[in-house]
Order: C-alpha cells, then sequence, then structure tokens
C-alpha cells in the first residue's frame, strides 16, 4: 500500500488535509516514545480537519463548543476507519490516537501531556508551522484546524516539511486570549487558559464541593439551587469543554 492509496481513501472520508511522517521525524520531548504504544512503529498518517470558522468566531459559546464535539466525532470515527483500512489492507498493525481524550490523568502527567503530540506529528508530516500561540498553522486553512494521527508499522517516508514563515507575528492572538495565557513567547500557560476555556471544568467542581462539604444543611440545600451546579452537571455528561477558541478565530494566518 502506498502513500497515495491512504490519500484517497483519507480524503474520501472527509479528512480536509493528510501528511506522512516517518517516526524517527517526531519529535516531542514532552510525551511518550511512540513505541509505548506500538512496538513496530515505523510512520505516522496524520489526518487535518478544518474548523467551522461561524462557530469558533461566535459569542456564543455553545455554537464552538457543539461544532467542536461534531468535528471530534467525526475525526475521531475516521481515524478508527482509516486504522481498520490500513490493518485489513496491509495486514500490518496500526494505532489511532485520540483527537484531544482520552488523555492519561495519572500523576504526574494528569491530562497535561497526550500519548502523542498531534502538533509535532502535524509538523512533522508537513502539514504546518507553529505559530505565537503555540499552535499550528497549515497553509491552506490557517490555524482553525485539528488533527488526528494513526501509528503504523508501514516504512512511509516523511512528506516535506513547511518552510514558509505562517505566523506574521502580529500579536492578536496574545491580546485576545482572555486568560493572559499566551504572555510567555513560546508557551501556553495551561491554568490560564483552562480557567478561560473550561470555566466548568474540573476545578471548578472541587470548588463547588469544598464548598458543599463545609456547608451547614440549610447551606447545602441553598446550594443545591447555585446557578453553578447545573453547567456542571452538563458537563458531566457532555465531557470536556470548549468555550473559547479566540486564539485560533483572529489568527489572519493563510485566509
Ligand atoms: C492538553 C491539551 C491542551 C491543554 C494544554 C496544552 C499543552 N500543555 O500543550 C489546554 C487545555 C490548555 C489546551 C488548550 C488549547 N488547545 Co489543546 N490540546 C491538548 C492535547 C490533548 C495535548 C497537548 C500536549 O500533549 N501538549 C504537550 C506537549 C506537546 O507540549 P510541549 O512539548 O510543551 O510543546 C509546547 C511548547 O513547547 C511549544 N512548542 C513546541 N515546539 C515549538 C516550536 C515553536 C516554533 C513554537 C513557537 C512553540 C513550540 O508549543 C507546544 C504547545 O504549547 C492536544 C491533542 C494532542 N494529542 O496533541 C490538543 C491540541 C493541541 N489542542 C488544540 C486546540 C485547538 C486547543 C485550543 C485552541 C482550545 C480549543 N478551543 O480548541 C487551546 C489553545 C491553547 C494554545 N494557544 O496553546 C489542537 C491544536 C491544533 C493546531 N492547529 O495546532 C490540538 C492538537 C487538538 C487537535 N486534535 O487538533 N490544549
Ligand atoms: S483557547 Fe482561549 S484562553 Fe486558551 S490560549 Fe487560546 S485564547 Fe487563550
Ligand atoms: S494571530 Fe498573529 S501572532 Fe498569533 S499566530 Fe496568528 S499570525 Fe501569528
Amino acid at each position: 500500500m502506498d502513500k497515495e492509496e491512504i490519500r484517497k481513501y483519507a480524503l474520501d472520508l472527509g479528512a480536509d488535509v493528510i501528511g506522512f511522517a516517518a517516526a524517527a521525524d517526531y519529535t516531542s520531548e514532552r510525551t511518550p516514545a511512540l513505541t509505548t504504544i506500538l512496538p513496530g512503529v515505523q510512520s505516522l498518517v496524520v489526518m487535518g480537519y478544518r474548523e467551522i470558522h461561524g462557530a469558533n468566531e461566535s459569542e456564543n459559546v455553545r455554537a464552538g463548543m457543539a461544532s467542536r464535539i461534531g468535528g471530534m466525532d467525526f475525526a475521531q470515527a475516521n481515524n478508527y476507519q482509516m486504522a481498520r483500512f490500513i490493518e485489513k489492507k496491509t495486514k500490518t498493525k496500526a494505532a489511532p490516537v485520540a483527537p484531544s481524550y482520552p488523555l492519561n490523568m495519572e500523576p504526574p502527567v494528569m491530562g497535561m501531556y497526550a500519548d502523542v503530540s498531534l502538533r509535532h506529528a502535524a509538523f512533522a508530516a508537513g502539514l504546518g508551522v507553529f505559530g505565537r500561540h503555540n499552535l499550528i498553522i497549515n497553509p491552506e486553512y490557517g490555524s482553525q484546524i485539528v488533527f488526528t494521527s494513526i501509528l503504523t508499522e508501514l516504512p512511509l517516508s516523511s512528506d516535506p516539511p513547511v518552510k514558509d514563515v505562517l505566523c506574521n507575528d502580529c500579536g492578536l492572538c496574545v491580546d485576545n486570549c482572555p486568560g493572559g495565557a499566551l504572555a510567555e513567547e513560546g508557551k501556553t500557560d495551561m491554568m490560564k487558559c483552562l480557567k478561560a476555556s473550561q470555566p466548568y471544568g474540573v476545578m471548578r467542581e472541587i470548588r463547588y464541593f469544598h464548598k458543599f462539604i463545609g456547608a451547614t444543611p440549610d447551606e447545602q440545600k441553598a446550594l443545591l439551587r447555585d446557578p453553578v451546579l447545573l453547567p456542571l452537571y452538563q458537563a458531566q455528561f457532555i465531557g470536556f469543554q470548549y468555550h473559547c477558541f479566540k486564539c485560533i478565530a483572529v489568527c489572519p494566518a493563510c485566509q
């Protein structure tokens, strides 16, 4: 099976871009070795999906979030299909990796690092370069793009790297970040981003339950009507939330 057959299948599935990276060209210091996932890994197939701009740019947080949930489900299903396609056609092993979650939540990782860094995978597969927002800018679709990847045992060569400078250093991502998470160049302050982009995440839940545990029975009754409880309840079944898309929505690169 050659790259062209895989590329065609990916585009037929609905991926907007696809690239290949030899496992040796994937460098991500903070994430585990790829062999811990697939011992015989030789290459990564990386697919990219343009995001829906109207949803990401909307002031209605549910629009962006609904679009992201749909996009993740679509991308995850395609990733699974691609892994099946490769295994069936080639009789080699393939391992699809999650577009975001599940993450390793055990200490010391605690959800901070994925098993495969999809930004570094996309970079190695020639699908883009890092911008000031520490995300990958794709030459065709800019910053509003998400990635998935499949580890394979196929000896595929890396696609040519993107050589162009795509970030013009305009600073719009930094200035528009509601959490001030991008102030330091080359680093996203994770806690600041999380506070702004996932307001009903685990930290809020812990604060709520701390308050609940220390309260009198009457205060506990009142806390059951606290306006924060319903969004926390909703977050339980929706899963991780995305309430902020500013750093990608304001980026003019490749638009
Ligand atoms: C955990 C996670 C987060 C966490 C923590 C981020 C973190 N520590 O990296 C939080 C919740 C903060 C987060 C936020 C966001 N995320 Co997020 N996140 C992830 C996830 C699941 C794992 C990331 C990871 O392992 N990071 C750890 C390692 C890779 O980071 P690192 O080694 O420290 O490298 C960093 C720096 O060293 C620096 N860096 C490294 N090399 C270079 C080179 C240059 C030249 C520069 C400038 C910087 C640079 O950039 C890296 C990222 O900060 C990935 C999916 C995945 N599996 O990769 C999505 C992912 C990175 N997220 C994504 C997105 C879109 C977002 C958000 C916009 C939220 C949203 N609404 O979607 C924000 C953007 C924040 C930002 N501007 O950085 C996309 C990015 C797509 C893209 N175009 O690049 C990914 C790839 C998901 C996907 N399937 O596409 N995320
Ligand atoms: S997702 Fe929002 S809070 Fe997080 S870095 Fe981007 S702009 Fe800042
Ligand atoms: S908003 Fe401007 S500074 Fe930020 S990544 Fe895009 S082009 Fe670069």
